[in-house]
């Protein structure tokens, strides 16, 4: 059964890959699924048939057989389950790829997303500029912290894993903040993930979309 996945007609990012289809397209170029991609504008989106498949009006959703899911970590876990190539067999290695799949989007991504937020919504407010530092510092604690662990190891914790693909894609929101220049072990680690065949390939198919 062909899977599908819901992505913007046209990403606000003008195809920089940061739209969270791209995470879902990695996933699946990692265990060699072939998928088909829906498009959905943003009126569409917030119409009753799409909240059927995602309550929240957001994109990616997928769908497999009669299955549908919404959540980029829920996706992608269920790929990484039925697939092989993204989670160890092993049932310990296995729960720790999980538990930095959660580390990446309950940890890490919402500090990042708070700063994205403000900057849009905020600008031009009087204390816009006391604030973002403020919303740094949050993000650059847990970066220091994310570097200490990573050390010099390539990846999180063994092999490439979907916790690795999801901090990726995490941190990948930040390339242009300035943020990373301080952990260059996260930034050869971000570059890393970008290199993956895998990645490249999701990257190419979600930007033939949005700069044709
Ligand atoms: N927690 C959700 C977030 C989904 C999300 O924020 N999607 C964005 C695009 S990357 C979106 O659809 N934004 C439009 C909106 O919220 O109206 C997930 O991981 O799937």
């Amino acid at each position: 059964m062909t899977i599908t996945i819901t992505a913007f007609e046209r990403s606000p990012d003008g195809g920089r890959g940061l739209a969270r289809d791209t995470r879902v397209r990695w996933a699946l170029e990692e265990v060699g699924q072939p998928y088909e991609v829906r498009l959905v504008s943003f009126k569409a989106m917030k119409e009753p048939a799409y909240l059927a498949l995602q309550p929240f009006g957001q994109i990616p959703t997928f769908e497999e057989d009669g299955l549908v899911l919404f959540e980029t970590g829920a996706i992608i876990l269920h790929i990484a389950q039925r697939h092989r190539g993204l989670l160890p067999d092993a049932p310990e290695p296995r729960a720790r790829a999980m538990a930095w799949m959660f580390a990446a989007l309950n940890t890490i991504e919402p500090p990042i997303v708070e700063r994205e937020a403000a900057q849009i919504t905020e600008r031009g407010k009087p204390w816009h500029a006391e604030r973002l530092p403020m919303l740094d510092e949050r993000i650059r604690t847990r970066l220091r912290q994310l570097s200490a662990w990573l050390g010099d190891r390539p990846w999180l914790d063994g092999a490439f894993s979907a916790g690795d693909l999801m901090m990726v894609s995490v941190l990948l929101r930040l390339k242009s903040s300035g943020l990373l220049d301080d952990v260059p072990n996260l930034a050869a680690y971000l570059a890393r993930g970008e290199d993956r065949p895998a990645y490249r390939r999701a990257y190419a198919a979600q930007r033939a979309v949005n700069v044709p």
